[in-house]
C-alpha cells in the first residue's frame, strides 16, 4: 500500500512537472520521456532489464528521461492504470511487458492515438495494441528446450510438473504450448506431465505451489519453471523439503539467483537470455520510434547500439517483431562466469 502510494506520488509529481514546462517534448525534438512498464515491482529479472533501459537512453539521447514502473503485484489492472496515467502525463514512448495480452489493448491504443510510441517486450500485448514486440528469443525454441533439458536430467522417464507465472501471461503460455508440442514426441513416452500450476510470479505463492506439488505427487521427479521467480522459489522449496537428489529443477532462471542450485546439482541446467540486453533493446527501439528514426515497418533494418543490426520481421502470431537472439544454457561448467552478471 505504501509502495502504491509512492508510485502515485511520483506519477503526480511527474504530471505537475510536465504541466509546468518539464522535459516532455514533441516528437522529433527531444529530449524524450520513455516509460518502461514491467510485470511487477521487485522482480530481479526486470531490475536487470532496467539497467539496460538506462544504458540505452544514456547512449541515445542527451537529457532523455526513463520512467520505470510496474504494479505492486503482477496484474493487468495495475498495468492499465499505469498506462492511463502515462498517457495523461504525455510521455513520448511506452514499452510494456504485459501481464495479459488483450485487456491492455484499449489503453495502449489510447496511448497511440495520443501520439505515444507503444512497444511491448518480454511478454507481448496483442499485435493491434503495440507497434512491435521486442522478442527475447524464438518462442518455439524456448518452449522445446525446456522439455529437452528436463528429459536429459530425468533420463527420459518419470513424472514432472510445470510451475509457471500467471495463467494469463502470454510469454509463459506460448512457451508452455511449445513444451506440450515437444512432449508429444515419442522419445518422451515415459515422461508424464502431472500438473501445471501457477505461482503468479510471486515468491511466496510460487514456493507454496511447489510444496503443494511435493505433497500431491509423491513420485514427482522434476519441475520445469518458465519464470525466474518460480525457479528461485522452487530451488528453495526443494532444499527446505529435503528433496535434493530426488526432485530436479530446470526452466528459465537468473544465474545470480540460481548459481547455488546449479552448483549443488538441484538444477543441473537451465536457460535464459540476457535481461540487461533485452531492456537495452526494448528502450532503444522505442526511442527510435519516438524520434521518427524508424517507422516500425516490416523489412526496416537499423542499428541497436552494442547489439548490432536488427530487422523488423512479421510473425504470424506476434505481429511485427525485433529479435534479441537465441537462449543461452547455463550449467556447472559456465555458471561462475555469469553468477555476478545478472
Ligand atoms: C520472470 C517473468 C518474465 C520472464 C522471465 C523468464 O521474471 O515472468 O516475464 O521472461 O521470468
Amino acid at each position: 500500500m505504501k509502495r502504491k502510494a509512492l508510485l502515485w506520488l511520483s506519477l503526480v509529481t511527474m504530471l505537475m512537472f510536465s504541466a509546468f514546462g518539464g522535459s516532455v517534448c514533441a516528437k522529433g525534438e527531444g529530449p524524450f520521456t520513455i516509460a518502461v512498464v514491467v510485470k511487477s515491482e521487485g522482480n530481479p529479472f526486470f531490475e536487470a532489464a532496467g539497467v539496460g533501459c538506462r544504458e540505452a537512453l544514456e547512449e541515445l539521447g542527451a537529457g532523455d528521461e526513463l520512467v520505470f514502473l510496474g504494479p505492486e503485484v503482477p496484474t493487468v489492472e495495475g498495468q492499465i492504470e499505469i498506462v492511463s496515467a502515462l498517457v495523461a502525463q504525455g510521455v513520448d514512448g511506452i514499452s510494456i511487458s504485459a501481464n495479459e495480452p488483450n485487456a491492455l489493448v484499449p489503453a495502449c491504443q489510447r496511448a497511440e492515438k495520443a501520439g505515444i510510441a507503444v512497444t511491448s517486450f518480454d511478454s507481448f500485448v496483442s499485435a493491434d495494441g503495440s507497434q512491435l514486440f521486442v522478442n527475447q528469443a524464438d518462442m518455439e525454441q524456448v518452449g522445446r528446450i525446456q522439455i529437452q533439458m528436463m528429459a536429459e536430467i530425468l533420463d527420459y522417464k518419470g513424472q514432472f510438473a510445470i510451475l509457471s507465472a500467471g495463467p494469463t501471461m502470454a510469454n509463459q503460455n506460448t512457451w508452455i504450448a511449445w513444451m506440450l508440442e515437444e512432449l508429444a514426441k515419442p522419445e518422451y513416452a515415459d515422461m508424464e506431465l502431472a500438473a501445471i500450476v501457477y505461482g503468479m510470479d510471486e515468491r511466496e505463492k510460487s514456493y507454496s505451489e511447489a510444496m503443494g506439488l511435493f505433497r500431491s505427487y509423491p513420485d514427482l521427479r522434476g519441475i520445469v519453471s518458465p519464470t525466474t521467480v518460480g525457479m528461485a522459489a522452487v530451488g528453495r522449496a526443494i532444499k527446505d523439503a529435503g528433496l535434493d537428489g530426488k526432485v530436479f529443477l530446470t526452466g528459465l532462471g537468473l544465474p545470480s539467483e540460481m548459481a547455488a542450485y546449479i552448483r549443488e546439482g538441484i538444477c543441473p541446467r537451465m536457460a535464459l537470455w540476457n535481461p540487461i540486453d533485452l531492456g537495452y533493446m526494448a528502450t532503444w527501439v522505442t526511442r527510435l520510434l519516438v524520434s521518427g528514426e524508424i517507422k516500425g515497418e516490416v523489412g526496416e533494418t537499423f542499428n541497436v547500439g552494442r547489439m548490432g543490426e536488427r530487422e523488423i520481421v512479421m510473425d504470424p502470431v506476434l505481429g511485427k517483431v525485433v529479435l534479441l537472439g537465441p537462449p543461452f544454457v547455463f550449467n556447472q561448467e559456465n555458471i561462475d562466469d555469469w553468477a555476478d552478471v545478472y
